[in-house]
């Protein structure tokens, strides 16, 4: 019968299938159980750096809580397993935790000499001395203020807002003026030293962070990895300069100091302070001043380390920060 037949023939090409699938079975399966190569060829693939690098970058060594409170750690990994790390802040953890890889890097290290009061309401954003005394630029809508601080105790000499509801940023000493930048008002404020009265202001474009006058020019930064230069008497941009840590672009540059040719800058939400050779952008120097993060601060998230003042007659820094309660003297070292 024809169909008895077409059944036949189905069945027996039902059982070459089965035998088929069988034989490729047989031959396929013990090769895969017992091999790795798919294993390591996705391992390969995902990057074997990675796994390679997390115990260092996860288990940094002492620095690691000073590290941990700038809030810098988490993102790291990830980061610094990339092929090209680029930007803040996995950059400035291989600083501390790399040192063998640090090439031309030189790591500070610092003595704490004097503990000195400080206004725990003053949202510091710029400290400069001038000669004997210091001045200080104080942040916020409504709490910015420009203020004479005696530098043995800590007492506000003098005080007085800038016009408007701005926000204060950085500021430093120019011939015998005071220059104090805004964060978003696109202003400067200039004025006398002596009298505390605005002699003059000075428009920019976009946000301002933090100001020094290295003598020849201002050097300004406002939170991106580019320094601006500018005339000192007209503020006019004279050029810029992009700031890099081994090559790659470092960004949140804040607070400034203008000292032996070279540019001091605390990096926002960290407890690091970088030195930046001008001439080429490049971070030649790193200190982590964790250790100076006072206790009473650590559950305040924008009381960071923000305030660099070089005392040129002792060659001592003054280091303090937002709203902490202290200012530290320190002289720094090369590791
Ligand atoms: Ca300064």
């Amino acid at each position: 019968m024809p169909l008895r037949e077409a059944d036949t023939r189905g069945a027996l090409s039902v059982a070459v299938l089965l035998l088929a699938i069988g034989f490729l079975a047989w031959i396929i399966v013990p090769r895969l159980a017992g091999s790795n190569d798919g294993a390591e060829l996705l391992a390969t693939d995902a990057g074997p750096a990675t796994t390679q690098q997390l115990p260092t970058t996860s288990a940094p060594t002492t620095s690691s809580s000073s590290i941990a409170s700038s809030g810098s750690s988490t993102s790291s990994v990830g980061l610094e397993a990339a092929p090209t790390p680029t930007t803040f802040p996995a950059v400035l953890d291989a600083a501390i935790t790399d040192v063998s890889d640090r090439g031309d890097l030189v790591t500070l290290s610092m003595d704490v000499i004097e503990t000195i009061p400080h206004d725990p309401a003053a949202f510091t954003q710029g400290l400069e001395f001038v000669g004997e005394r210091l001045f200080e630029s104080t942040g916020l809508v409504g709490q910015s203020t420009l203020r004479e601080v005696d530098p043995a105790t800590g007492t506000v000499i003098r005080s007085t807002p800038p016009p408007g509801d701005v926000f204060a940023e950085g500021v430093t000493e120019v011939d015998g003026e005071l220059l104090q930048l805004t964060w978003r008002a696109e202003v400067a404020y200039r004025w006398d030293l002596e009298t505390f009265e605005l002699v003059n202001t000075h428009r920019y474009d976009g946000e301002g962070w933090g100001i020094c006058d290295d003598g020849d020019r201002l050097v300004m930064s406002n939170g991106t990895s580019e320094l601006t230069f500018r005339d000192r008497a007209s503020f006019a941009e004279t050029g810029r300069i992009s700031v890099t840590y081994r090559g790659a672009l470092l960004d949140q540059l804040n607070e400034l100091e203008c000292v032996g040719g070279l540019v001091w800058a605390n990096v926002w939400k960290t407890d690091l302070i970088v030195v930046i050779d001008p001439s080429d952008g490049a971070v030649v120097s790193v200190l982590n001043a964790g250790a100076l993060r006072p206790e009473s601060t650590l559950d305040d998230s924008g009381a960071v380390l923000n305030g660099i003042a070089w005392d040129a007659p002792t060659d001592t820094f003054l280091l303090s920060g937002k709203r902490w309660p202290v200012t530290y003297r320190v002289r720094l070292v090369p590791n």
